[in-house]
């Protein structure tokens, strides 16, 4: 016999895709023998991904992590033997009882992110025990909220438009968003509203998949764009194709606007971005005049020093045309705020178990300076969702401050990854068809539940049932942290009837029928209209109206001199999501193997040809890569993709290893992608 289970993809991706599991319930085990995409599902459609479409080698792969591990070796050398739950759990106990007991809650450190995005998996039980605890709190600014925060200054909410209805624009604008490889099953949406007339741009440094595929492709120098945008507000204003109407009623501020950008002329613009002023002009005066016109952005721009002003400046410009009038105009990018709307976030997390405490926080951007501060040092770690050693910006700092003899480091993972061989006990971890969850999207409206289609392998545990035998094994008596996950989704979606989305698989959040949230203003800001300048900027210290600030890593610069080439590690490969791939064999492998990317100028000036060996290298790190000429970067840059671990990479390093982990305007952000190198034949 066989039967089909219905769940939704965990992954950090904007897609969410519902999915069919197929069990053969034969074996006193039942086995998943197919998966596939769900076609009913009503945004993916029934496909999934070169990464997903295989997610069954995940799920049985010979290199699982199974059974509770103990570190037999040094701190890094992978050297583990297998011990029961129990002794796991008295060790676990033992030690992070101590710290807490002579330290304060405050000496442990939490440390996750969305390696599995479903709601329980990364704020179930686990926020409750660390409020309980009075854990240090970690911001988990890596991806997202500084999007958010830059949108924040102008609409008052990090909400967009639903990306769906890029299917009404005449003019799409991917702007800093590699859709085929981030978001693939927005594709074909695109491809209809093309199918209709609408052009497509690309604005991204690289000439990604995406950029191949545009109808027309801008190229700007990363971190500059604020000053194109700049350019475009210009060129709208002086050629008077501002929405008058529109900017009267529901805006404030454009006339410090519009002196703002007086002298940012497409000539200035083109100085800093590396975009001919003529590309600017045009852009500008299609932007204002063909209707609809839509902006989609992920989060590739936010990871530069000028992140968040990015996405507060890239506000202004539908504000400024009235494009929120239309279906398909607008800016796109999460809708992920309409399903976090319907989350009751005290009932899930119990902040009340603080009892007042302030723990403090930690940026997670900043994990290495964390751990390896003194003062007042960091004594244990928690580490679920996430591989820090791979996807930390700075990461040398991250090793050494793991390599700390001193650090109690608990992982719970599903693989042994680069963090997991730093840890002293790694617990298995479940996958998402072994565990129950709901899923709520960022980058569509329809909120997924996830049944289990088998038992958890082995001794494999969720992450709210980790967390419940920690609590345990530490003697806490507090009943919260030991609610079960039905109880746990009940508390968190009032709203939601919990039977009807396990009986249909996914429910449509509320969103304005006609796709226009904000066609009569209304925006959440003090104001209640755009701000194109804004007071509480200048109270955060930053400028009232849109200003293009140039990274300090960044080719205007000091450091440019020693490390003249600005280093991106881009998502790439499309078998990969995050680090979470590389290492199983049917996807690191296809995918080749981790290389240096130039333009055919720099590597000639440093006499570098295609497949010759360099050192890539900055005061943080060096890295001993091969080089790959492609065409696909401007003279200037340098490109790692990235993903691969350590034991991948030719000397034992990864690309964050050279990134720098600068903090952004505001968000709490990082700059990743404003990191300088050097790069030299070996
Ligand atoms: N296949 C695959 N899909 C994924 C992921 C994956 O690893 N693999 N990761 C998932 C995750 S976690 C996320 S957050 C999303 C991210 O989705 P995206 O935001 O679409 O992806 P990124 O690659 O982070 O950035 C997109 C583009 O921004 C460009 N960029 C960087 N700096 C600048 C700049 O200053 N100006 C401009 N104009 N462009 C710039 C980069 O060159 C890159 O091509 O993708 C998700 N989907
Ligand atoms: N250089 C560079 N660095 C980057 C980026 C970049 O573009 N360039 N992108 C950044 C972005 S946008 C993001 S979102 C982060 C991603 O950073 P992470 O979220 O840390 O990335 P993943 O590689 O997906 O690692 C997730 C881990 O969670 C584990 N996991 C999956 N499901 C579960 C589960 O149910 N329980 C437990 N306990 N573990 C599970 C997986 O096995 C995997 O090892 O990386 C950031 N780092
Ligand atoms: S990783 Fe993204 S595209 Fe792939 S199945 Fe999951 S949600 Fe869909
Ligand atoms: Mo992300």
């Amino acid at each position: 016999m066989t039967l089909t289970v219905n769940g939704t993809c965990h992954h950090d991706c904007p897609d969410s895709c519902g999915w069919t599991v197929t069990v053969d319930d034969t074996e006193p085990t039942p086995v998943a023998v197919k998966m596939r995409g769900n076609p009913d599902h009503p945004y993916s459609y029934g496909e999934l991904c070169p990464k997903v479409n295989r997610f069954l080698d995940r799920v049985y792969s010979p290199d699982r992590v199974l059974h509770p591990l103990r570190r037999t070796g040094p701190k890094g050398s992978g050297e583990f033997e297998q011990i029961s739950w129990d002794e796991a759990l008295a060790d676990i106990a033992d030690r992070l009882g101590r710290v807490v007991a002579e330290h304060g809650g405050d000496a442990v450190l939490p440390f996750s992110d969305a390696g599995n995005q479903s709601l329980l998996a990364t704020q179930g039980i686990s926020e409750r025990f660390f409020n309980q605890l009075g854990a240090c709190r970690l911001e988990r600014n890596i991806c997202g909220p500084t999007v958010g925060a830059g949108m924040s200054m102008t609409n008052g909410t990090g909400h967009g438009a639903d990306a769906l209805d890029l299917e009404h624009s005449k003019l799409i604008i991917l702007w800093a968003t590699n859709t085929r490889l981030t978001n693939r099953h927005l594709w074909p949406v695109i491809e209809r509203a093309r199918a209709a007339g609408a052009e497509l741009v690309v604005v991204d440094p690289i000439r990604t998949l995406t950029a191949e595929a545009a109808d027309r492709f801008i190229q700007p120098l990363p971190g500059t764009d604020i000053a194109m945008m700049l350019a475009m507000m210009h060129v709208i204003i002086r050629d008077d194709l501002v929405d008058r109407e529109w900017v009267d009623a529901h805006t404030t501020g454009f006339d410090e606007l519009a002196l703002a950008v007086a002298d940012a002329t497409p000539a200035w613009a083109a100085g800093q971005c590396g975009v001919d002023a003529a590309v600017i002009e045009q852009l500008a005066r299609d932007y204002a005049t063909v209707r609809p016109a839509a902006i989609r952005s992920l989060i590739g721009a936010e990871h530069h020093e000028n992140g968040a002003m990015f996405y507060r400046t890239i506000a202004c410009l539908p504000a400024l045309i009235g494009s929120w009038r239309e279906r398909g105009g607008g800016l796109m990018r999460s809708v992920g705020c309409f399903q976090d709307d319907l989350v009751d976030e005290a009932a899930l997390h119990r902040p009340d178990l603080l009892a007042g405490r302030e723990p403090r926080t930690v940026n997670m951007s900043r994990l290495g300076e964390a751990l390896l501060d003194t003062d007042d040092p960091v004594r244990a770690m928690i580490v679920w969702n996430s591989n820090p050693l791979v996807i930390v910006p700075n990461a040398e700092s991250v090793r050494a401050g793991m390599e700390r003899d001193d650090l109690f480091t608990v992982v719970h993972e599903q693989f042994v990854t680069d963090t997991a061989r730093y840890a002293d006990i790694v617990l298995p971890a479940t996958t998402q068809i072994e565990s129950l969850d709901v899923t709520l999207a960022w980058g569509h409206l329809w909120m997924g539940w996830n049944e289990p289609a088998i038992e958890p392998l082995g001794e494999a545990v969720s992450n709210t049932e980790c967390f419940r035998r920690i609590a345990g094994a530490m003697g806490l008596d507090e009943p919260s942290l030991f609610e079960d996950d039905i109880t746990l989704l009940t508390q968190s979606l009032p709203s939601v009837d919990l039977d009807a989305l396990r009986r249909d698989g996914w429910m449509r959040v509320p969103f304005p029928d006609d796709g226009r949230p904000w066609a009569e203003g209304g925006f959440p800001t003090e104001s209640g209209r755009v701000e194109f300048a804004s007071d509480r900027l200048v109270e955060m210290g930053q400028p009232r109206v849109p200003t293009f600030v140039p990274p300090t890593e960044g080719p205007q610069g000091e450091a440019a001199q020693r490390f003249p080439l600005q280093l991106m590690t881009p998502k790439h490969h499309t078998r990969f999501l995050n680090s979470g791939y590389s290492h199983l064999p049917k996807h690191g492998p296809a995918e080749g193997a981790p290389f240096v990317e130039l333009d055919a100028a720099d590597a000639a000036a440093r006499g570098l040809a295609d497949g010759d060996a360099a050192r890539v290298f900055n005061d943080r790190a060096s890295l001993e890569l091969p080089v790959k000429i492609t065409g696909r970067l401007r003279p200037g840059l340098a490109s790692i993709p990235w993903g691969w671990w350590r034991h991948q990479h030719p000397d034992g390093k990864v690309a964050n290893s050279l990134t720098n982990d600068t903090l952004t305007d505001w968000g709490g952000g990082v700059a990743y992608s404003d990191t300088l190198v050097q790069v030299e034949a070996l």
